[in-house]
C-alpha cells in the first residue's frame, strides 16, 4: 500500500478519501483553494497545501498547481474524487510522467471513453447491447439524414467529445434536422473545442441505470451490480437507489458477463460506472462509460458491503480483486441514497452562506457523508451538493421509512437546502411504487405548481 497520498478534490469526497486512507494507514495530503481554508478536507488531512485563488480553474483544476503539491509533500499517488480532473487524461498522462500513480484507468482508457462514439464502437464490438444510430461520427446533414431515415425518428445528435447532456439534440422529423444538425454543432464545438456529432435512435423518457465496475491491473474484472438514477432535473441527479427493481437477475447476469469481458479486452482498471438507458419494454442499451469514482457510489457499498475507494486504493497498489472482493458478491437489502444541495428547494437557484445550525440524522441503517458542519461557510464558487444522506433497509419499502425519518431529522439552517423537496418526493405515490423514468421530476414538480 502507498505511504502516503494527495486528494486532489474537496467538499465531501475529499473527506470519503482521506477517511479510506487513513483507515488503510496512508498518510494524506489535501490540497485547498483560499476559500477551503476552514473546511474540513483540510483540518483532517495529515498535510494541507494551498493552491491558489477560489475559482476551480485557478486552484483544483491547475495542473501544474496540483503536480506541484504532489511533489513538494513528496507523495507516491493522487486521488482525484470526481469531477474536477478525475476524467482529464491529460492531467493522469502529467502524472504518469511525474512519476505519481493517478489512482484511476490508464489514460489512454480514459481518452477512449471521452470519445463517446468510439466507446460506442467498443462496446457493440463486445455486444454490449447499443441503440440503432450512426457507425461513427457524421460528416454532415446529408449523413445525418441518411442515418435519420434508416433508424427513424425521432432521433438524438450527440457531441463525441460531450456527455452530461451539452450538444444534445432530438429531431422528431427530417424538416427540423437541418437545423438541430448546425445547433449542436456549434454548442458542441463550442463547448468542448470539437464540433463532430454522431446519432442514436431517441428513447422518450428512458430509465437510468448504470452498473459499477472494478477492474484490478492483473486483468480482472468485477461487477458490483447496477444503479438506478432516473430521479434527476437538468442531468444533476437527486436520488439514486441500489439495486433496480426493473432489472432482472437475468439481465443482470447477462450484462455484467458481457461488461467484465468487454472491459478486459479494454484494459480497464480501477473503479468505472457504465451507463444505459431502459426503454419501457426493459431493453437496456449502453450509452456511455464514466471513468471514476461517482458521486453515488454509497449505494453500491450499501448492498454489497464493499469499500469502493479502498478498492481503488488497493488496485492502484497492485492488489488483485481476489484479495479485496469476497469470494462471492451478493446484494443485500436495499439502499436510497439524496444529495442534499445548497439550493432553494422550488426556484433551484444555489444558496451560498453561512450555516448557522446542522443537525446530522444517524440510527440503524443510515450513514451521511458530508465535510460541512455547524458554522460551516458555503462557498459561492463550487458545486451545490453540501450532503449525501444514505439509507439501507432490508427492502426498498424498509428504505424510503428510514429515508423519510432521517430527513425529517436532517436540521440545515443558514442557507437554503433540498431537504423539503426531498421530503415531498419520498412522500409520492409514484415514488414510493417505483413507477419513474427520467421525466419524472419534470411531471413532478409541473404536478406541484398545480396544486
Ligand atoms: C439519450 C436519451 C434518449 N435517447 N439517448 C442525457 C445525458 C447523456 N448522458 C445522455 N442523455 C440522454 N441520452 C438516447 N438515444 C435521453 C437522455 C437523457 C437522460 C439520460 C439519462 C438521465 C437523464 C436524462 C435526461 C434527459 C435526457
Amino acid at each position: 500500500m502507498f505511504k502516503k497520498v494527495l486528494v486532489a478534490n474537496r467538499g465531501e469526497i475529499a473527506l470519503r478519501v482521506l477517511n479510506a486512507c487513513r483507515e488503510l494507514g496512508v498518510r494524506t495530503v489535501a490540497v485547498y483553494s483560499e476559500a477551503d481554508r476552514n473546511s474540513l478536507h483540510v483540518r483532517f488531512a495529515d498535510e494541507a497545501i494551498c493552491i491558489g485563488p477560489p475559482r476551480p480553474t485557478d486552484s483544483y483544476l491547475n495542473v501544474p498547481a496540483v503536480i506541484s503539491a504532489a511533489e513538494i509533500a513528496d507523495v507516491e499517488a493522487i486521488h482525484p474524487g470526481y469531477g474536477l480532473l478525475s476524467e482529464n487524461a491529460n492531467f493522469a498522462e502529467v502524472c504518469r510522467a511525474s512519476n505519481i500513480k493517478f489512482i484511476g484507468p490508464p489514460p489512454e482508457v480514459t481518452r477512449l471513453m471521452g470519445e463517446k462514439e468510439k466507446a460506442r464502437q467498443a462496446m457493440k464490438r463486445a455486444k454490449v447491447p447499443i441503440l440503432p444510430g450512426s457507425d461513427g461520427v457524421i460528416a454532415d446533414v446529408n449523413e445525418a439524414e441518411s442515418w435519420a431515415a434508416k433508424v427513424g425518428y425521432p432521433v438524438i445528435l450527440k457531441a463525441k467529445a460531450g456527455g452530461g447532456g451539452r450538444g444534445m439534440r432530438i429531431a422528431r422529423s427530417a424538416e427540423e434536422l437541418p437545423n438541430l444538425f448546425h445547433a449542436a454543432h456549434a454548442e458542441a464545438a463550442n463547448a468542448f473545442g470539437n464540433g463532430e456529432l454522431y446519432m442514436e435512435k431517441f428513447i422518450e423518457n428512458p430509465r437510468h441505470i448504470e452498473f459499477q465496475v472494478l477492474a484490478d491491473e492483473q486483468g480482472h474484472v468485477a461487477t458490483l451490480f447496477e444503479r438506478e438514477c432516473s430521479i434527476q432535473r437538468r442531468h444533476q441527479k437527486l436520488i439514486e437507489e441500489a439495486p433496480s427493481l426493473q432489472v432482472t437477475p437475468k439481465m443482470r447476469e447477462e450484462i455484467s458477463r458481457t461488461l467484465c469481458r468487454c472491459l478486459t479486452d479494454i484494459g480497464y482498471q480501477n473503479a468505472g460506472t457504465v451507463e444505459f438507458l431502459m426503454d419501457s419494454t426493459g431493453q437496456l442499451y449502453f450509452i456511455e462509460m464514466n471513468t471514476r469514482i461517482q458521486v453515488e457510489h454509497p449505494v453500491t457499498e450499501a448492498i454489497t458491503g464493499v469499500d469502493l475507494v479502498k478498492a481503488q486504493l488497493r488496485i492502484a497498489s497492485g492488489e488483485e480483486l481476489s484479495e479485496i472482493l469476497p469470494p462471492k458478491l451478493e446484494i443485500r437489502g436495499h439502499a436510497i441514497e439524496c444529495r442534499i444541495n445548497a439550493e432553494h428547494p422550488r426556484k433551484f437557484t444555489p444558496s451560498a452562506g453561512q450555516i448557522t445550525a446542522f443537525n446530522v440524522p444517524g440510527g440503524h441503517g443510515v450513514r451521511v457523508d458530508t465535510a460541512q458542519y455547524a458554522e460551516g461557510v458555503i462557498p459561492p464558487y463550487y458545486d451545490s451538493l453540501i450532503a449525501k444522506l444514505i439509507v439501507h433497509g432490508a427492502d426498498r419499502a424498509e428504505a424510503i421509512a428510514c429515508m423519510r425519518r432521517a430527513l425529517s431529522q436532517f436540521v440545515i439552517r443558514g442557507i437554503e437546502t433540498s431537504i423539503s423537496l426531498h421530503e415531498e418526493i419520498f412522500a409520492d405515490e409514484e415514488f414510493q411504487a417505483g413507477q419513474f423514468d427520467t421525466g419524472y421530476m419534470e411531471r413532478f414538480l409541473a404536478r406541484r405548481t398545480e396544486a
